[in-house]
């Protein structure tokens, strides 16, 4: 089934349809459901869709406002600037949401700039759940009973400050999906990518052979596998040595990794 931007109306949540059981449901609360159609509705999120290694569900929480008005946020208690998001509407559309789910601990995440910080390791964990629920916070931030009873996580996607959660959802929805099984092909391999083995990615060539004077490296044309695949070893802990020291400090490496590191360092002149 194709993802649709999905605006639900209480309390008609979509329940699990059929040939998803087995499948990763993501359910987002945000108040711009229109901003997910790009993101969600091309490339590989389309096709993981497409293929039910996933099914991701969009709700306004605006829907769940009681009043005429459908208020969202309100004013600061004790004053200041800026609008907060008032509780109501999220824990109801949150506990509807729950309330299809056949399992207790639902992980239910908010994005925030005071979350901790997305990466590799993270995305890998939110992979393994079955169901995730994601809050896009916005305006001055959420009402600190939300934080404090309803959210179980808080993710931050970087250090500087978005004016909604939305991208940010965007930005962990593609990363977890594409580690679902069977979401990329075996080309694309998850066990290659940069930050599964703690090194940047090595440089990569392809036709031309020479390009405006420019040569492809001569031992890329070798044929010769094993110094292929060391000169790719040697490219990427140097490129992550100059680059990002700091991940190779947490790389596991092994022992011909470790001589390889030393060495480059050495002839690079790090300590
Ligand atoms: Cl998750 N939200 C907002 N509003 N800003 C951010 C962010 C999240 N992550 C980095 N900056």
């Amino acid at each position: 089934m194709p993802w649709r931007p999905f605006e639900d109306k209480r309390p008609s949540v979509p329940r699990v349809r059929e040939g998803e059981r087995d499948s990763m449901r993501i359910d987002i609360l945000s108040l711009f459901p229109k901003m997910f159609d790009g993101p969600f509705g091309e490339s590989i999120v389309k096709r993981a869709v497409d293929r039910s290694a996933v099914s991701i569900y969009i709700h306004n929480f605006r829907d769940y406002a009681h009043d005429r008005h459908h208020t969202v946020d309100d004013y600061s208690f004790g004053g200041g600037e800026g609008m907060v998001l008032k509780p109501e509407p999220i824990f109801e559309a949150v506990e509807s949401i729950k309330q299809l789910m056949d399992e207790d601990a639902v992980p239910v995440v908010l994005l925030t700039p005071q979350g901790r910080l997305f990466c590799h390791q993270v995305a890998l964990e939110l992979s393994k759940q079955r169901n995730l629920i994601l809050i896009c916070g916005h305006y001055e931030g959420v009402d600190e009973r939300i934080r404090q009873n309803l959210v179980s996580d808080e993710i931050s996607i970087g250090e500087y400050v978005l004016t909604g959660g939305e991208l940010a959802a965007m930005v962990v929805v593609d990363a977890v999906v594409r580690l679902l099984p069977g979401v990329l092909g075996s080309e694309q391999s998850v066990k290659n990518d940069s930050y599964a083995k703690g090194f940047l990615e090595y440089p990569q060539y392809t036709r031309p052979r020479v390009y405006r004077g420019w040569e492809v490296p001569e031992v890329l044309l070798s044929g010769n596998h094993q110094e292929i695949a060391r000169w790719r070893c040697e490219e990427a802990i140097e490129r992550t040595l100059l680059r990002r020291p700091d991940l190779l400090s947490k790389a596991v490496l092994s022992e011909e990794e470790k001589k390889l590191v030393d060495r480059i360092r050495a002839r690079r002149g790090f300590n």
